[in-house]
């Protein structure tokens, strides 16, 4: 169905930059660890200057940048090749993170939505903040040639020198009859008190293909932990196997660099990461596609519903390189956070959603509306809480 895309489309001359530089953080999170030993560290309201300029929807967004290669996938024939190309877009969802170690996203309020309308890739994004504690995104990617959705929520560690990321939920892609479901592997930031952060990613993921046959074909890519030195840093192995069990296909790299297919010398290079921008280190080390994200134009503003990011303004004003503004925005968002939360308890009401819904797995899923009420009536004739 074709999405009148006014405003958002291909002919757009997207920014190529930020409006401005990162400054330099002055924050002391050592001491705020200290104080918060033993707490769930989502239920502490972070120093604005700890974030990035884009939060957990954008993020989630960030991982659909190498949509090609699901175009790709769904215009192979071969089942197994086609796994090839599913793997590499699982991998390349990682790409972006390897030069974010600096800093987190922003936590999107209750009900928070993002759009992503990218008619250039083909696709159309919804995301929405479906839970507050703990916090869960949930969100919805829809081309001619796949859906992609999943749910997400983080699990923190401290373990002192560094933390660990442990992601809960399914990743799920629909390839016509065909679906693909994987997890996410753990990410580790490294010297989070002190020195240089990096980040690193391990584990296995692990992609079922499932048809309404059953199972045919399966691909584990395993991230590998960095060796003292930092020999095989960010390394990626993996193997797509038939439903006997038999390997078909071999595929190596990093996961911030490239994929390949087969055993070096005579390997194809499946994707590559595109090159990063100029003087990415001060703008928050974003790719090309991470500073579109967050671009407010002229022709979208009276498409979006009020609850889009793009209108938050503490992370606009962080995107300006305004530190006071935003944290005393942070601040008073947060305050009406609360108050909304307190009215809805005092009332025993849950909030539900406004674009997602459970499904049977208890799963979050779309409620298939956003794009219909975005034409008709428009969302300018609908009523949104107020946010912000
Ligand atoms: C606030 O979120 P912050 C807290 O949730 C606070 O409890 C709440 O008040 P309430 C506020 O309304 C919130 O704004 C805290 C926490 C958020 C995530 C999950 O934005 C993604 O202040 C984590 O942040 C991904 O942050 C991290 O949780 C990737 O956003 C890097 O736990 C963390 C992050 C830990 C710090 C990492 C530092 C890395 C440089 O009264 O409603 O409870």
């Amino acid at each position: 169905k074709e999405i009148s895309s006014n405003g958002n489309n291909c002919a757009v001359k997207r920014r190529e930059r930020l409006p401005s530089t990162r400054m330099n953080e002055s924050v002391n999170l050592w001491s705020i660890l200290r104080s918060n030993i033993g707490k769930d560290l989502s239920k502490v309201a972070m120093p604005v200057q700890l974030n990035e300029p884009l939060n957990t929807l954008q993020r989630l967004c960030e991982e659909v940048e190498y949509c090609h290669l699901l175009d790709t996938a769904a215009n192979t024939h071969d089942p197994h090749m086609r796994m090839v190309y599913i793997a590499a877009f699982a991998v390349s969802a990682y790409a972006c993170s390897f030069t974010r170690a600096g800093g987190k996203p922003f936590n999107p309020i209750l009900g928070e939505t993002y759009e992503c309308l990218r008619p250039d890739k083909g696709f159309h994004f919804i995301a929405e903040q479906v839970s507050h504690h703990p916090p869960v995104s949930a969100c919805h990617c829809e081309s001619k040639n796949y859906t992609f959705w999943q749910d997400v929520r983080w699990k923190n560690k401290f373990w002192g020198k560094s933390m660990e990321i442990v992601p809960m939920g399914v990743t799920r892609l629909e390839l016509f009859a065909d679906r693909y479901e994987w997890s996410k592997v753990t990410s580790c930031i490294h010297n989070i008190l002190s020195g240089q952060r990096w980040i690193e990613h391990y584990g296995e993921i692990s992609i079922k293909h499932s048809t309404t046959m059953g199972d045919v074909s399966l691909c584990k890519v395993t991230f590998l932990k960095s060796r003292s030195g930092g020999l095989n840093a960010n390394e990626v192995e993996g193997m797509v196997t038939d439903s006997n069990g038999r390997v078909i296909h071999s595929l190596f790299g990093k996961w911030n660099e490239a994929l390949y297919l087969g055993k070096p010398p005579s390997a194809t290079c499946i994707w590559r990461a595109n090159p990063m921008p100029e003087d990415h280190e001060q703008y928050y080390g974003f790719t090309q596609f991470a500073i579109e994200l967050n671009e407010l134009e002229e022709g979208l503003k009276p498409l979006l519903p009020l609850t889009d990011t793009r209108f938050r303004p503490d992370q606009r004003l962080l995107e300006e390189g305004d530190i006071a503004g935003a944290e005393e925005q942070k601040e008073r968002t947060e305050v009406l956070q609360r108050e909304r939360r307190r009215v809805l308890q005092e009332n025993n009401i849950t909030h539900s959603p406004r674009f997602f819904k459970r499904a049977e797995d208890d799963s979050w899923v779309s409620n298939g509306t956003y794009w219909d009420l975005r034409k008709d009536p428009g969302f300018s004739k609908l009523e949104f809480p107020v946010l912000w």
